[in-house]
């Protein structure tokens, strides 16, 4: 075994400890630099981990295909290990640290023989920025290396930021033999810590992204006084230079990567409109010195869904991932480009899906339903910095002021286009208890409506309601605080069309949010919170007649009534740990609707 020098005692030796346990033939500590990166790819190619793509078409981009049961988060196998059960809540899975150890350490007890361990230090943040968090993992999988240095900032300048004893998240990872029976994603709160077993899909397994950067920083938060969000961040420009950002928490799969890279429709465009892109999953939030609430985006890259990215939907992100992009899950074209469902052009005569069986269009499986070239939760990896929208120069260290934060699920009915909260108070209750219909993200019957709190509640380190607890108390802390909203870009008609275009568009809606900040507009006051009146959308070269737009908010009581219920059976879930103040805004909610006394 290669000695590594490294300067850090405690570093040092848990390296060790977990080299002893997982055995493997050699170690050795990514140091960021192109050179050994050239040189993982290459090793990786003749393994056939990962496949080169044409570098003609594709320059620098890669291919690969995960196991076929493991091919998104797996919420059932993923854990919060804290000492009391009570500290993880009713929403999450708990094990006992010392057996989650004891369990994992069976499976990682010599999972690495025959193989390489990798070191890599990662920065979740700007190396050096105040909000910054510092993580080690350890892998096995040259695929996890590669797509760490795209995600989080790698390597020597990390290290030394680190210092000789500056505090990391101790990340353990190996693909074992990829069995979803032996497949665990262990978080350990307590001890900064992350293992991750059995598994090769992104959320699982780059545990800078999901484990640290939400689960474990969600617990840092509280206790430090910050937020850890899943959330985009965007910023608005308008015709006079002057930017305002906004940031939003969509469920997986909901539209937050569209929505952050959105391209303004033309005639917007040319009232000078500009939108740019600051992140698209994940924010990190502190309190400024003035009150305001300041936000990064702790990655350096994207891990987006590709099945219906294509250049009308999402131009940015295609411009993103023509170079240096690693593609996950999608049809492999026979002159190694790439295809996916909805992307950009007409499917090819034939390809290899992402099962690695031959296709063809048309084909069917055995109950006579296509067979899809792409997975539909197939994805790609790209550098924050090719994307467009991007802000250059600037790298955010002291994070942007956001003046709006938005809620959003799918709702094919209900849920109006947006609305605006009453309050912090009522915001932070509609972030409680919103819900959305699942997706391919995660295992599970699509199209089901789950109650998905600020889309965190497979991302939460910690009880809830204690989460909902620290929003409560944040809001106070600020001066003031950003108003809250809630959109639904997926109200669908009779037909089962979407009413509203989405995409582009959105931004029509996301102007007057901003409106509504800077009080330049009144509203229409419902049960719900604020809707905008028609007049007050900005309507220029989109043909959307006010009959349409008012069955984008059409508020069935009856509905309604339901869903409140349906919102206190899951706060109750909560027991008497729920702050009251969620209990004072389901009643005042009921008594809105009239239908409670
Ligand atoms: P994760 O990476 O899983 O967290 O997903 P995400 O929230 O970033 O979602 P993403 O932007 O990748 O969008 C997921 C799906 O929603 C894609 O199929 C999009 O085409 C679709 N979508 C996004 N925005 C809109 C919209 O405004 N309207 C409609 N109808 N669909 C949208
Ligand atoms: C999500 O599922 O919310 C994602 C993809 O962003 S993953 O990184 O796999 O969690
Ligand atoms: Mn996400």
């Amino acid at each position: 075994m290669q000695e590594i020098s490294l300067q850090h005692k405690k570093l040092r030796s848990w390296i060790k400890r977990m080299a002893c346990m997982c055995r493997p033939d050699n170690i050795v500590l990514i140091d960021g630099s192109d050179r050994q990166k050239r040189k993982l790819e290459e090793e990786a190619f003749s393994a056939g981990e990962i496949i080169k793509l044409n570098e003609k078409k594709l320059p620098g981009c890669s291919y690969h295909r995960t196991a076929l049961n493991d091919v998104a988060r797996t919420e059932g196998l993923t854990y919060i290990c804290t000492e009391r059960k009570k500290d993880a809540g009713p929403t999450n899975n708990w094990m006992r640290p010392d057996l989650a150890y004891r369990k994992a350490s069976a499976i990682f007890k010599g999972s690495m023989e025959s193989r390489t361990m990798y070191i890599i230090p990662f920065s979740m943040g700007p190396v050096g920025s105040p909000f910054s968090k510092i993580g080690v993992e350890l892998t096995d999988s040259i695929y996890v290396v590669l797509n760490m240095l795209i995600m989080t900032r790698v390597g020597t300048k990390t290290l030394k930021s680190l210092g000789p004893g500056g505090t990391f998240t101790k990340c353990l990872h190996s693909k074992a033999d990829l069995d979803i029976k032996r497949r665990l994603i262990l978080h350990f709160p307590e001890d900064n810590a992350i293992w991750s077993v059995g598994s090769g899909y992104g959320g699982n397994v780059l545990l800078g992204k999901k484990c640290l950067s939400l689960r474990i920083a969600s617990f840092l938060a509280k206790k430090e006084g910050w937020m850890a969000e899943h959330m985009l961040i965007l910023g608005i420009e308008n015709s006079r230079g002057a930017i305002r950002y906004i940031s939003g928490a969509f469920p997986s799969a909901c539209g937050k990567t569209n929505l952050s890279m959105l391209v303004p429709p033309e005639a917007l465009k040319k009232k000078g409109y500009k939108v740019w892109t600051v992140g698209d999953d994940i924010a990190w939030m502190q309190i400024g010195k003035n009150g305001d609430l300041r936000a990064i985006n702790p990655e350096s890259g994207f891990f987006g869904v590709l099945p219906g990215t294509n250049s009308k939907s999402n131009p940015n992100a295609m411009a993103t991932i023509r170079k240096n992009a690693i593609y996950t899950n999608v049809l492999l074209k026979p002159d190694r480009t790439v295809w996916w469902e909805d992307g950009d052009g007409p499917p090819p005569a034939s390809g290899t899906d992402w099962t690695g069986k031959p296709w063809r269009p048309g084909l069917m499986d055995a109950d006579g339903k296509p067979v899809k070239g792409a997975h539909p939760n197939s994805r790609f990896t790209a550098p924050f910095s090719q994307c467009p929208s991007a802000p250059s120069g600037s790298k955010h260290h002291s994070g942007v002021p956001i003046s709006a934060i938005i809620f959003g699920g799918r709702r094919t009915s209900l849920a109006p286009l947006v609305y605006e909260s009453l309050s912090w108070q009522h915001g932070v209750y509609v972030g409680a208890t919103m819900a959305s219909e699942r997706t391919a993200a995660q295992y599970g019957k699509q199209g089901e409506i789950r109650r998905d709190p600020m889309a965190m509640l497979p991302f939460c380190g910690y009880d809830m309601a204690d989460y909902f607890r620290h929003w409560l108390k944040m809001g106070k802390k600020m001066s003031p605080p950003p108003r809250i909203f809630f959109v639904n870009w997926f109200r669908k008609d009779k037909a089962g069309k979407f009413i509203w275009p989405g995409f582009g568009d959105n931004l029509r809606i996301l102007n007057w949010i901003l409106d509504r900040t800077e009080g330049k507009v009144d509203a229409i006051k419902t049960p719900l919170g604020y809707v905008p009146r028609y007049r007050d959308i900005d309507m220029a070269g989109l043909d959307f007649p006010e009959r349409k737009w008012n069955k984008l908010f059409f508020v069935n009581k009856a509905e309604w009534s339901e869903e409140l219920q349906a919102q206190k059976k899951f706060l109750d879930r909560f027991g008497k740990g729920l702050p009251g103040e969620l209990l004072k805004e389901y009643r005042a909610f009921g008594k809105r609707l009239g239908t409670h006394k």
